[in-house]
Parts: structure tokens; C-alpha cells; sequence
């Protein structure tokens, strides 16, 4: 089934039947960096002003329990581009300059869905899915992009690593900048974004903003520098929560309001070493980097008047891995021909009765299945994870960073990333949370619950069939290949 909105009214038209191309919704998924959970008023910060975020709480779903597939950038991204658990389509971590690797061409993203029924696409934004201009934005569906292939620390400002070459802002296959002054990031990728609603209002679209804020190292334009309750960090924010208005006003003046499915979410949870220039995960464990509820969970609210109920608080479980599928489902895009790990919540988002989120959910770090969610449990395998190595860090600089000595080489896996960015390895048990209960993940129930523990390891041992596990050496039978890049040249 899929369905069209035409003033405010939901038709559930059959699958096949011709949709007009002005009826389809367009779509504006707006992704921050490295934001936490509690980073905006409706996630109930209380230094930082989000009145926009707010509205978009207000006058659309707030999903309390929805998370990224994977603690890390470039992971996150894959998830989201491609409806796949990010480890099953071979991408993971964050590139850099350095990665020859990329989303493979033969995977089809949700731009590339989109465009195969009419819509027109841009991005503006960090990329993060193949740092050489083969796997960019436009050879990925999206007809045009301005923005970062990486992380923004990915260059001479990161605080740590020396010797990487500047950061390149492209538009296309061209370098436009080179390191730019990043405190002008969140407006010129607001200010593209609005451009292109007044250009494109009149047909379907699928703009797609991933910002590069709040990712260390974190600048907020004059009008915000020192206007927040939180520092800099908190300026960051609000700028961000700006450029969302901004958005919301030029759909408004282009007469799309209600035509117009919003997503606002962050990519994973906030860089904890990074202290006062990091988010916070609220009443969750741990933040970035790992699979704690802190990692993955972040805020997610989405707003189409009319459509999608407004002021609702909804507590089923969501991922990233979902938002391809349910898009496709409110605009009637196909879904790609290989197999894919999201699940269509369209009857949770528009709010039909009993409509329930996902059963269950796999959190990999990596290769690495570390924990498994179904209903409001979650167990932990055992597995190492990353706490903050002392006291968290301040001004852009990770904890520990008198201790650090700069580095040229930048050591892969747990360890390496330990090294440069302030934090320290430390064992997990296997234990089971109640996240209805103890969104915390403080006190372990599997001596309570030893049933509850069989399921959830059988579980384990599925995905594990289908996806692999690094830890117990579990190959994966559903793996596919990743993308390498034609040349190892620096783009
Ligand atoms: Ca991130």
C-alpha cells in the first residue's frame, strides 16, 4: 500500500496505481553532528534556546527511543542513505582524507529511489560516504551538493593529528575552499537550503541537510558567538535551531508547509572527551563511539501538518535504518531490489491506531555485535567500549590532552581512536537493561532474567548468521561488498 496526502487528507492509494508526481510529498531531512539527546529545549535542555526544534516538537512527533544504526559518522550516514545496517553494505567508522573506500555504486540510496519517481535532490552538508569524488553526492542521485566529503576535525585544525592536508569545501566535483572559516558553515548551508526550496517549490524535492555542526571543532557566526547559556557549544546549537526556521519559513512562504514531511536527528550521540564543547546524552549512558543508549539514541522529530500528529510523544522503538523504507511508503518510491534491514513504520509516523515501532534492533560497533534490543530490553554481549579518560576536555581540546603528544599516524580501531581523542578502553559484561525502566543502562537484570537473556542471545546469534560478529568470529552470510574507490589518488 502506499499513500498521498492532498490537503491534509490521507488516501491510501493500491500498490502499482499511477501517482501523480505534484502529489508526493517532499522531503527535508535535516541532520545535526554529534548532537546529543538533551541538546534542545523539547529534549529538555535548559541552556540552550531551541524554538524552532521546539515547533517542530509542537507541531509534529517527537520520537523519544529512536537510534542511529551505528555510534559514528560515516556509519550513521550509510544507515540512513541506505536503509542497511552499515556493516552489511561494508562501510563503518568515519573516512578521511586518506580512505580509498566508498558507499559501492551498486547500492541504491534513498536519493536514487526518490529521483527514479520525479523528485530533485540536493545536499549540503558533510557527505561521509567516500571521501573521493567517484562516490560523492551527484553519482549517488542527488543533482547538485555543496559541503565536506569528511568530518571537519579531518584537517590542520584537529587538536591531536598532524600532517593531515587542508580541508577541501567542494560544490560538485570542485574545490571551492579550502579550509574555510567553518563559522560560516551553518548559515551557508542554511542559506543553500533555502535557495533551493524558493527554486524547486514547485516540484517534488529531497533536500537533505547534514550539517556539519556541533562536530569538534565547533564555531557559531558573530550573531550567536556568546549568546547561549551553554558557551560556545550552546551558540552552535541555537545557530542550528535558526537554520531550521529558516527552513521552515521559506516552505511556509513557498506555500509547501503542508506538503512537506520534516526530519530533524542527529547522526549519533555527542563526543563526551570533548567536554565543553560537547552535547549531552541527558539520562543516558556514555555518548559517542559506543552502543549505550547515549551513542545511538538521539532527538528525532518530525513534522508534515495534517499528516503526521502534531504534539505527540512517541516511545516505540525507531531507527535510522527505517527512514528509507517509510519514506518510500509516503511517497510510493520503490524499494531497492537487494535486501534491506528497515522496517516501513508509516502507520507509527502517521499516528494509526496501534501502530507499533520496530521489534528489534542490532547495535554493531563496527563488526562488532555488541548488544541486541527487543521490546524494552537490551543485552549487552560482552564487549570493550570507550569511557572519557579523566576529566572531559575544554575549548576543543579531548580530555587528557596535556598527556597526549601529536601524532602523524592515525591508529585504526578502539585503541587508535582511544589515543587521539581522550578516552580509555574499558570491559563490558554481559548484562541486561530494562531501557523502559533504566534508560541508563545502570542496573544489570540478567540474573533476574534468565529467560529474558536466552531470547535476547538467540536473537544475537541470528544477526549474527545474517550480519557477522568480529568478537565471536561469526562470518555473515548477508555481508556485501564495499566500494573501492578507481584511483588512490588525493581527490
Ligand atoms: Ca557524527
Amino acid at each position: 500500500m502506499r499513500v498521498v496526502f492532498s490537503l491534509g487528507l490521507l488516501i491510501v492509494v493500491v500498490p502499482g496505481s499511477a501517482l501523480a508526481v505534484a502529489d508526493r510529498p517532499n522531503i527535508v531531512m535535516i541532520v545535526a553532528d554529534d548532537m546529543g539527546y538533551a541538546d534542545a529545549g523539547c529534549q529538555g535542555a535548559k541552556d540552550i534556546r531551541t524554538p524552532n526544534l521546539d515547533r517542530l516538537a509542537k507541531e509534529g512527533t517527537r520520537f523519544t527511543s529512536f537510534c542511529v544504526a551505528q555510534p559514528v559518522c560515516t556509519a550513521s550516514r550509510a544507515a540512513i542513505m541506505s536503509g542497511c545496517y552499515p556493516n552489511r553494505i561494508g562501510m563503518s567508522g568515519a573516512l578521511n582524507h586518506t580512505s580509498t573506500i566508498g558507499i559501492h555504486p551498486d547500492e541504491t540510496l534513498l536519493t536514487e529511489l526518490l529521483r527514479d519517481i520525479g523528485y530533485t535532490s540536493a545536499h549540503y552538508g558533510k557527505w561521509h560516504l567516500g571521501t573521493r569524488p567517484v562516490f560523492f553526492p551527484t553519482r549517488n542521485g542527488f543533482d547538485e551538493w555543496v559541503g565536506l566529503p569528511y568530518s571537519n576535525d579531518n584537517g590542520p585544525l584537529h587538536p591531536t593529528v598532524r600532517g593531515i592536508p587542508a580541508l577541501p569545501l567542494y560544490a560538485g566535483d570542485k574545490v571551492i575552499a579550502t579550509d574555510p572559516d567553518q563559522s560560516q558553515f551553518t548559515k551557508l548551508f542554511t542559506e543553500k537550503a533555502v535557495g533551493f526550496i524558493r527554486a524547486n517549490h514547485s516540484k517534488p524535492f529531497f533536500l537533505y541537510v547534514p550539517h556539519v555542526m556541533p562536530h569538534v571543532p565547533i564555531f557559531a557566526s558573530e550573531r550567536f558567538n556568546g549568546k547561549s547559556g551553554r558557551g560556545l557549544y550552546g551558540d552552535v546549537i541555537e545557530e542550528l535551531d535558526w537554520g531550521v526556521g529558516e527552513i521552515l519559513t521559506a516552505l511556509k512562504d513557498a506555500g509547501i508547509e503542508n506538503n512537506t514531511l520534516v526530519l530533524f536527528l542527529s547522526d549519533n550521540g555527542p563526543f563526551l572527551s570533548y567536554g565543553s564543547h560537547a552535547g549531552s546524552a541527558g539520562p543516558l549512558r556514555e555518548g559517542k563511539l559506543t552502543t549505550f543508549e547515549g551513542g545511538v539514541r538521539v532527538p528525532f522529530l518530525v513534522r508534515m501538518p495534517g499528516v503526521v500528529p502534531a504534539n505527540r510523544v512517541c516511545d516505540e522503538l525507531f531507527t535510522s535504518l527505517d527512514l528509507l523504507p517509510t519514506i518510500a511508503h509516503l511517497t510510493g518510491a520503490s524499494l531497492p531490489k537487494a535486501k534491506i534491514d528497515g522496517v516501513n513504520l508509516g502507520p507509527l509516523l502517521l499516528g494509526e491506531k496501534n501502530a507499533r515501532g520496530r521489534a528489534s534492533f542490532a547495535y554493531y560497533s563496527g563488526s562488532e555485535l555488541q548488544a541486541v534490543r527487543s521490546g524494552k530490553w537490551k543485552l549487552h554481549l560482552p564487549h570493550e567500549y570507550l569511557v572519557v579518560n579523566g576529566t572531559p576536555g575544554k575549548d576543543g581540546k579531548p580530555a587528557n590532552f596535556e598527556n597526549m603528544k601529536p601524532i602523524a599516524i592515525q591508529e585504526s580501531g578502539i585503541r587508535g581512536i582511544a589515543s587521539r581523542h581522550g578516552y580509555k578502553v574499558r570491559k563490558m559484561e554481559q548484562s541486561l537493561f530494562d531501557l523502559s525502566a533504566d534508560p541508563g543502562e545502570t542496573k544489570d537484570l540478567s540474573a533476574e532474567h534468565p529467560d529474558v537473556v536466552s531470547q535476547l542471545s538467540a536473537l544475537a546469534d541470528e544477526f549474527k548468521l545474517d550480519l557477522g560478529d568480529s568478537l565471536t568470529n561469526a562470518k555473515g552470510n548477508g555481508l556485501r561488498a564495499v566500494g573501492r574507490a578507481e584511483t588512490t589518488a588525493n581527490p
